[in-house]
């Protein structure tokens, strides 16, 4: 009987060696199966245009699932950017009294490219805050008017005159009536503009938004002398500035992107939001998922298929983006560029009838600021031209490989401190 015990307990031994030693060769051959079917099945050398079905990195996922194309060069929200300067815009010797920058969007109207923009003219280039009096500038776009120039080929403009002025103290406006952008609803035209009421800079930039209206593009235009779009509640990330007004007609609605800041300057972080209306004197109601977008200075945006996208430039994580919503309200990064327009103001014909149609941007105004000797500060308004359009097709225009001279980096140097800090 011990005998027979010692017997089955050596066989249950052996019994479990051998299923051992079986399980770890089926490991071994399942294991050099995996190694040899990954080997097989490598990512392609011919990129697949659709996404493969294959376990994919999250780098790879996102290039099917984020962007159009896998290639920027035939995805249609991405573009280089090619600049011109300007004819017909005249700067005063470039002595920083004459200042133009903040370009709207353009409009054709009776055959012609219209534009609105800043525009200062002052004794003296901009003093900071504290040097500020009704006469001498605080910065670049205060004390500035509303001026309108015209164009039959976008690169030659002819300055027409203002079309909105600083309106008496303490009208909405009165101290500097800044950075506009057009509407056109049921044939009146609706300028969208900052209307500060003191120097920009003596608190922050705080600012609501104004407007003012006109039955034709050449004025002229009455001021609404409301608030149209008021800051936020106290304690509110637009509390203190509604910056950037940028309307579009969308879903048969008045939808205003507009940019607002957490924090006063230069810490503030920006965030663009959404105010939509029926009739643009409002009421005005604020999307509640505000902010739409994390990042974006002076974001311009357009219709494009049957949402809406934008050019995300400066400040931010996503800085450098150009950006799609379906829907008008979630965005997502499409495309990462360079050199992108600072304040672009896109041609945009279907601004305000796309029907979910949207046809995309090639070119617009945009502005170079800092222009002049450091205590010369201004801007100038520029042409810019891209590819973001369904109805252009231009590979000079598809560049992810920009060359840029070795001075623009070594413009960029290292402060004197900062350089004293690293030699130690
Ligand atoms: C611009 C814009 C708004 C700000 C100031 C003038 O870049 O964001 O217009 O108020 O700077």
């Amino acid at each position: 009987m011990r005998e027979q015990i010692r017997f089955f307990s050596l066989s249950r031994t052996s019994l479990l060696l051998l299923l051992l030693s079986l399980y770890s060769c089926a490991e071994v051959e399942n294991s050099n199966s995996t190694q040899g079917e990954t080997a097989q099945k490598a990512f392609p050398w011919d990129i697949p245009q659709q996404k493969p079905d294959r376990p994919l990195s999250k780098a790879m996922e996102r290039l099917y699932t984020n962007y159009l194309t896998p290639r920027p060069q035939d995805n249609e929200l991405f573009s280089s950017f090619k600049y011109t300067r300007l004819q017909g815009f005249d700067y005063n010797g470039g002595d920083g009294t004459i200042s133009r920058r903040d370009p709207s969007k353009i409009i054709k109207e009776n055959g012609k490219y219209y534009v609105w923009y800043t525009r200062r003219e002052t004794s003296t280039p901009p003093q900071g805050a504290k040097n500020a009096n009704d006469t001498i500038p605080s910065t670049d776009w205060d004390l500035s008017e509303i001026w309108y120039a015209t164009s039959d080929d976008g690169f030659h403009w002819e300055e027409q005159g203002v079309a909105v002025p600083r309106p008496p103290k303490p009208e909405v406006g009165w101290r500097s009536v800044t950075t506009t952008d057009i509407l056109k609803w049921e044939g009146k035209y609706y300028l969208y503009y900052q209307g500060f009421m003191e120097a920009s800079g003596t608190k922050g930039d705080h600012c609501p938004v104004t407007l003012s209206y006109a039955d034709s593009p050449d004025g002229p235009w009455t001021p609404a002398n409301k608030i149209i779009i008021p800051n936020g509640e106290p304690g509110t990330w637009d509390q203190y500035s509604i910056h950037d007004p940028f309307p579009l007609v969308y879903k048969g609605k008045i939808y205003i992107y507009y940019k607002a800041a957490f924090g006063d300057r230069p810490d503030y972080l920006v965030g663009n939001g959404l105010a939509m209306a029926d009739h643009p004197m409002g009421p005005f109601s604020k999307h509640p998922l505000n902010p739409l977008f994390n990042s974006g200075h002076e974001t311009s945006l357009f219709p494009f298929q049957e949402g809406i996208a934008a050019l995300v430039i400066r400040d931010g994580n996503e800085n450098n983006t150009i950006q799609y919503a379906p829907d008008g309200i979630n965005f997502e990064i499409a495309a990462v560029s360079s050199l992108l327009p600072a304040a672009a103001g896109p041609y945009l014909p279907d601004a305000f009838d796309s029907q979910g149609n949207g046809r995309g941007i090639s070119w617009g105004l945009s502005h170079f600021t800092g222009m002049g000797e450091a205590q010369k500060k201004y801007s100038i308004l520029a042409r810019f031209d891209c590819d973001l359009s369904l109805d252009v097709d231009d590979p000079a225009m598809k560049n992810t490989q920009i060359w840029l001279d070795p001075e623009v980096y070594f413009s960029q140097g290292l402060s004197e401190k900062q350089k004293a800090e690293r030699i130690q």
